[in-house]
């Protein structure tokens, strides 16, 4: 069976997930620990970020790549267009679904984690005890704005990745108001990478996803619960529905606790 090693919120992920519950493919999920786990995914890819693709002997690294390899190998419910001017315009989509809307959304979900202790709070898993949902909820926001600018998050940086996030949707609610997919009659590897990519922005509702109740349908302030957006995602929930499998009735078990890497 195919593994996916993986982080269950990283969004590249999350593109990988819906390609492989498109094309019917059933797959394990091995989350990986944050640290440790990657010293063996350099190991096992040369690399050490997510995902990274187990297909037998095969080890298949970045997300762009997966699906490129996942098409050839797995040719049935195709999600490249083979057509030029559809395949030209579904990879540049999905490169800048890579490039632009997933970096700028990483950018504005720790800027609303900073400002907003609602958000900040859902992070945290289901069983957390209240006294220590207390403590993070109340660190003051200088302090996470502290700790923001030390990884280069400068308010400017935040807005200007706000405002690239508004262009960006605007751009999709236009393309998407008269017709179905960005790029065909079906969807591609666009749609999945778009609605994948936007996961930061807001979380998608539904159990496609093992993170806590409170963050499903959460994002952004200012971005996610504003109806100027709403169309895109309203279009999202239902590229959801329609492909993405649920936690239940997915045919992969379910994701194996962190852990570090088995090599053959
Ligand atoms: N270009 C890569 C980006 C992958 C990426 O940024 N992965 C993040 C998680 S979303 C990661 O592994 N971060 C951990 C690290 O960089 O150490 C792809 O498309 O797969």
């Amino acid at each position: 069976m195919l593994e996916l090693y993986q982080f269950e919120l990283s969004h590249y992920t999350e593109k990988v997930r819906f390609i492989l519950d498109y094309k019917g493919l059933p797959y394990r999920k091995i989350e990986v620990t944050p640290g440790i786990g990657q010293l063996d995914l350099l190991r096992i890819s040369g690399q050490r970020q997510v995902p990274v693709l187990k297909d037998g002997r095969e080890v298949i690294a970045d997300s762009t790549a997966i699906a490129d390899y996942l098409e050839r190998q797995y040719p049935e419910r195709p999600i490249i267009p083979t057509n030029p001017s559809d395949r030209g315009l579904c990879l540049l989509i999905e490169q800048w679904a890579d490039e632009s809307i997933g970096l700028n959304a990483r950018k504005a979900m720790i800027g609303a984690l900073n400002r907003d202790q609602a958000f900040r709070k859902a992070f945290l898993p289901s069983g957390t005890p209240d006294p220590f949902k207390f403590l993070v909820s109340s660190v003051p926001r200088e302090v996470l704005d502290l700790l923001g600018l030390g990884i280069g998050l400068t308010p400017e940086t935040l807005k200007t990745a706000e405002a690239a996030l508004k262009r960006d949707l605007t751009a999709l609610c236009f393309m998407l108001s008269e017709r179905p997919y960005l790029v065909t009659e079906q969807p591609t590897l666009a749609d999945f990478a778009v609605a994948a990519l936007t996961m930061y922005i807001k979380f998608p509702e539904g159990d496609y996803l093992s993170i806590p109740t409170d963050l499903k349908g959460k994002g952004v302030p200012g971005i996610a619960d504003i109806g100027t957006f709403q169309p895109f995602f309203d279009w999202r929930s239902k590229l959801y529905s329609d492909f993405r499998k649920t936690e239940g009735t997915t045919s992969s078990p379910g994701a194996s606790s962190p852990t570090s890497i088995d090599i053959e």
